[in-house]
């Protein structure tokens, strides 16, 4: 089953938006199977953004997300990770569609609250950086037969 990396940045944490956003990924259908509130280090920051190094907005995005603490978490269903990247909506909340995350709660691209994946294998690597085996858990959905044909 496909999974994908989702966080929860640090301002969507201090802006109280952990609840709506979690419950957007529980009502569209995708599964939980891995939740943490965490502070993050910088290595670990400019790990999962180190595709992003030498770029001119990466001291600041690695500053924003090291400033508090953020929730890490890991979602499951068929395209999830597609899925997922057009609930976020674009990376510049100003132009992200209303009806998406960022659409809806954010006007600047340094604080547009929240990562998705970007690909399987991205998601696969981001899912292996931010949690251990042990701290997933797999589990069957009793009402799967009711979101899946
Ligand atoms: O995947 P996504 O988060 O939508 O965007 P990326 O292009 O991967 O950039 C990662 C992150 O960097 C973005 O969410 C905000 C920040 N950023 C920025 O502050 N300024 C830019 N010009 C581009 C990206
Ligand atoms: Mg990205």
């Amino acid at each position: 089953m496909e999974r994908t990396f989702i966080a929860i940045k640090p301002d969507g944490v201090q802006r109280r938006l952990v609840g709506e956003i979690i419950s957007r990924f529980e009502e569209k259908g995708f599964t939980l199977v891995g939740l943490k509130l965490m502070s993050v280090s910088r290595e670990l920051a400019e790990n999962h953004y180190d595709v992003h190094r030498g770029k001119p907005f990466f001291d600041g995005l690695v500053k924003f997300i090291t400033s508090g603490p953020l929730v890490a978490m890991v979602w499951e269903g068929d395209g999830v990770v597609a899925a997922a990247r057009k609930m976020i909506g674009a990376t510049n909340p100003l132009t992200a569609e209303p009806g998406t995350i960022r659409g809806d709660y954010a006007v600047s691209i340094g604080r547009n609250l929240i990562h998705g994946s970007d690909a399987v294998e991205t998601a696969q690597r981001e899912i292996s950086l931010w949690f251990k085996e042990e701290e997933l858990s797999a589990w069957e959905p009793s009402i799967m037969s009711w979101l899946v044909e």
